[in-house]
């Protein structure tokens, strides 16, 4: 049976797999050298028979395989995390319901699924303009909770709670009409052991390694309450979302197109309301005559 977080392919997660990473990092030393590895015809062996190793080395999901990977592993085995098994976004179309939909999902040390007993999670939109704050706060959330907007931060968007939608996934759904390129998105993960210590408030943040069109520069005050902790921390400017997003479709135009809300009722027949971000517009019934 596979695990998650088994990096060395013993079909278990343990500190062997946290001194995993630091081997495959040093033979990557080595090569970038122009150094001999010593352990390339194990590692090479063992990525191509069972690839998910390889996989599985990048544990903070960001695209890259770091000594970031080794702390975030090693904060697993202490339950300050959850490993990270599905991060993902989807703009706004007909396959997400007309919503920005983000997916987070989380298993524990030991493989099972995460819920709102051992995981919090969170979703900080932003952008560095201005005019994002508005945009951001006229949308409607389908799905999630609005925890805080970012105002008068030098910083624009927002946080919103993910709920547990079942089996260790947590989800967003936001409906919107922001019509932008680059949406950036960063992971925050909240666990009873990471509001023990303040120390381990930066890494619940998860954010990305490579730069983009929507780093942010300015610092990111956040005030997250949970698990009956204020959480307060600041994250430093100079970071990069997890995730980019485009979203250019507007929600409610999809919401017609696709047919969730309805445009025009025949004979007999009429429109239950309006079609909103949060409200859908229906053929309903009769008008009592016949
Ligand atoms: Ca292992
Ligand atoms: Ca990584």
């Amino acid at each position: 049976m596979k695990s998650h977080g088994d990096t060395n392919g013993d079909c278990k997660f343990d500190a062997n797999d946290v001194n995993f990473v630091l081997q495959y990092l040093v033979e990557e030393g080595f090569a970038a050298a122009g150094s001999p590895r010593p352990n390339r015809a194990v590692m090479e062996r063992l990525f191509a028979q069972e690839p998910q190793t390889l996989h599985a080395i990048d544990a903070n999901r960001d695209g890259q395989r770091t000594t970031l990977d080794m702390v975030f592993l090693n904060y697993v085995k202490r339950e300050i995390l959850h490993h990270v098994v599905r991060i993902d976004a989807a703009p706004v179309g007909p396959a997400t319901n007309c919503s920005l939909e983000v997916n987070v999902g989380l298993v524990t040390k030991d493989d099972i699924p995460a819920g709102p007993a051992n995981a919090r999670v969170f979703v900080n939109f932003a952008l560095d303009d201005e005019t994002f704050l508005e945009e951001f706060a006229n949308s409607s959330l389908a799905e999630g909770r609005l925890v805080l907007l970012h105002n008068g931060t030098g910083l624009f968007g927002g946080v919103v709670e993910a709920p547990h939608v079942g089996g260790g996934l947590f989800r967003v759904r936001l409906l919107t009409a922001m019509s932008r390129s680059e949406i950036g998105l960063s992971i925050i993960v909240v666990t009873p052991e990471s509001v023990k210590n303040a120390g381990y408030r930066p890494m619940q943040f998860v954010q990305g390694m490579m730069s983009s069109a929507a780093s942010i520069a300015v610092d990111l005050p956040l005030s997250i309450p949970a698990f009956d902790d204020p959480n307060e921390f600041t994250v430093f400017g100079g970071f990069n979302p997890l995730l980019v997003v485009e979203s250019l479709n507007d929600s409610v135009v999809c919401k017609l197109d696709s047919g969730i809300c309805d445009e025009e009722c025949a004979i007999g027949s009429f429109l239950s309301g309006s079609c909103t971000y949060s409200t859908n517009s229906l053929c309903q019934g009769s008008l009592g005559l016949r």
